[in-house]
């Protein structure tokens, strides 16, 4: 099945039996310097068959940005507030929930559909004194201007903001647009959060909370360093030049890098804006503000909604694939652990990183593709994205 799966990716990979993942010279220098590491480290966090001795798992030694010592000496660490984009199903749901539970957050739920998102709280058993849901839809500017105002009239800090919501259209033949006419996947992926997040850095900035964060969901398909990444259509943002122009797909291309559309590389390309937006934050904002800034694969979460415009055949045998071949498959309720860990543990305050989870799902600061890390084009997308959203 592995060798079925591997005929399918560029001739340059094959997969042994025992998993080993091959890359010829012609490609590596494509994928960077750092490709037969990555596939390591992505193995460790799917287990391919690779024996734990060739794992790249890097041990978290973070150090505190924010000494949470005193407040841990004092234990009077109020109850954070924490914004979750796209908490109505899925990872969002699940984080909700992980977090919830602990009794020490007060979990905003911010999503496009109430009743949705209500009932999911309440089927996930979460407790009415530890949820909120706020609406909010990102693929309308209003409607993430109006969930920012509405925050802000609350009166409360924002100590941690996950932006975690996201479509995906991998069958769509045409796009669709958001309210403003940018091509829905970005449009909602990453140009909502860009301003969401830009909108409630003031708040967070004015919260005294010990270990504040603005954490932004990747993902492994956006990273071309790995062998998901590889899985044709690849993430590639090019120039830049159906952003500059606003993705409307009239006079202009739909596609970041002005190309034909593609439903799942819009997906893969929005994620690498997310990663990169992530970065920049980080750049900009983190010795200023102590604000973490961090961004996370979660693990193949291969059976939540996102799935749901693929075809039946696929969404039948994703999940197993993942399971039992890959062994990448992670269970709603493992990742909804893993971002909450990102959200609140004490040793995960390390800002400018990107988490993953190894096997024995113990979290490890991951190595970002070439284009993912790229400073110049993450400076650039910022700015055409200021201007889009109307920052600037
Ligand atoms: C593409 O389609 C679009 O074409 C493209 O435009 C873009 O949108 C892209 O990235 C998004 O999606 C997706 C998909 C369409 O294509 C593939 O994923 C290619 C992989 C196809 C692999 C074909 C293998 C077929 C095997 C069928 C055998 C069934 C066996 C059942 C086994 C039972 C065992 C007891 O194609 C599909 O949607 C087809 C489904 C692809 C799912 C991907 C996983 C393939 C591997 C199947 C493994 C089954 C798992 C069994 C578990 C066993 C355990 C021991
Ligand atoms: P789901 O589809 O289960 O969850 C996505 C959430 O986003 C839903 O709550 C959905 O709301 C919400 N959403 C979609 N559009 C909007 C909008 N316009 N405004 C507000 N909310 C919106 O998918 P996942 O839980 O899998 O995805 C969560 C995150 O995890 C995404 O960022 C995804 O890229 C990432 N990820 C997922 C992986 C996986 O294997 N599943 C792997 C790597 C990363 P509604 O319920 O109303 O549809
Ligand atoms: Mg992928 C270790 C191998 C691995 C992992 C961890 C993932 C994760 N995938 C892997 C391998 C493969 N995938 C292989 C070998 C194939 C060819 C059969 C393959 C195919 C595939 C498809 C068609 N995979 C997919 C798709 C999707 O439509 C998903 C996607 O790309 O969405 C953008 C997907 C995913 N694989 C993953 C993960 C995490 C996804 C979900 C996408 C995401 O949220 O980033």
């Amino acid at each position: 099945m592995a060798l079925q799966a591997a005929a399918l990716l560029p001739s340059s990979f094959s997969i042994s039996k025992e998993g080993k993942v091959g890359a010829s010279l012609k490609d590596t220098s494509l994928f960077g310097k750092s490709l037969s590491d990555q596939i390591k480290s992505e193995f460790s966090s799917s287990s391919l068959k690779i024996k734990s001795s060739t794992v790249r798992a890097q041990t978290v030694v973070t150090t505190p940005s924010v000494n949470l010592s005193t407040t841990e000496g004092k234990k009077t660490l109020r109850k954070g507030t924490v914004v979750i984009t796209g908490a109505s199903s899925g990872l969002g749901l699940a984080t909700a929930k992980a977090l919830a539970e602990t009794g020490k957050w007060d979990v905003i739920m911010a999503c496009r559909d109430f009743l949705k998102a209500e009932r999911a709280a309440k089927s996930a058993g979460i407790s009415k004194e530890n949820y909120t849901i706020m609406h909010l839809d990102l693929a309308s500017l209003d409607s993430v201007r109006q969930f920012a105002d509405n925050f802000k009239r609350l009166g409360r800090p924002l100590d941690v903001l996950v932006c975690n919501a996201a479509v995906y259209f991998p069958t769509a033949k045409e796009p669709t647009f958001t309210a403003e006419g940018f091509e829905l996947s970005v449009g909602t992926n990453h140009l909502g959060h860009f301003l969401l997040s830009r909108l409630l850095l003031d708040e967070m900035k004015k919260s005294d909370y010990p270990s504040k964060r603005l954490i932004i969901v990747g993902s492994i398909t956006g990273n071309t360093n790995t062998l998901a990444g590889n899985v044709p259509p690849k993430a590639n943002l090019g120039d830049l030049r159906g952003l500059a122009v606003g993705l409307n797909g009239l006079n202009s291309s739909s596609m970041i890098d002005g190309g034909d559309f593609d439903g799942a590389k819009a997906y893969k390309d929005s994620k690498v804006c997310n990663m990169l937006t992530m970065q920049e934050f980080h750049r900009r904002y983190h010795e200023d503000t102590g604000i973490t800034f961090a961004s996370l694969y979660p693990g193949c979460i291969a059976t939540t909604g996102l799935f749901r415009e693929h075809i039946p055949l696929f969404r039948l045998l994703f999940p197993p694939f993942q399971k039992f071949i890959t062994k990448g498959f992670v269970s709603e309720e493992e990742s909804g652990k893993r971002l909450a860990q990102v959200v609140s543990d004490p040793s995960l305050t390390k800002s400018g990183v990107y988490w993953s989870w190894n096997n024995d799902s113990a979290s490890f600061e991951n190595q970002l593709s070439e284009e993912a890390s790229d400073v110049e084009k993450a400076r650039k997308m910022w700015e055409m994205s200021e201007k889009l959203v109307g920052l600037a």
